[in-house]
């Protein structure tokens, strides 16, 4: 029983020392980003659930901005104000729109189709 037990335990510390390794073995440079998506870190999806995804994206000044449509059809209408790109009309399924951004500022966005699902760009 006391045998069992201590090799239970024993196992039980190697798993725990693995998984230490693995989180901390990998140094800077390896490791995946995984809060942005793939890609160059400017895109936003809207999604099937009806949520723009990230709800705030934070670009610089120049940057574009790739709007990424799936199966379900979304567009973008920004707020009124200046220094906002063009809005994204229609019904935009399967494809990829992209806006640049020039002027610093908070642009807020609203899909028509469906109002509840609003994002916003802040551009420094
Ligand atoms: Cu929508």
């Amino acid at each position: 029983m006391t045998q069992i037990g201590t090799s239970l335990r024993n196992a039980l510390l190697a798993v725990v020392a693995a998984t230490l390794a693995a989180c901390g073995g990998g140094g800077y440079g390896t490791a995946p980003v995984t809060s942005t998506p793939p890609g160059d870190g400017r895109t936003v999806s809207a999604t099937p659930s009806l949520a723009f995804t990230p709800g705030t994206l934070t670009v610089n000044a120049g940057e574009t901005v790739t709007f990424a449509f799936g199966g379900i059809g979304h567009n973008v209408f920004f707020d009124a104000q200046a220094g906002t790109p063009a809005d994204i009309d229609g019904v935009n399924t399967n494809t990829s729109v992209t806006r640049v951004f020039n002027t610093a500022g908070t642009y807020r966005y609203t899909c028509h189709i469906h109002p509840s699902m609003r994002g916003t760009v802040v551009v420094n």
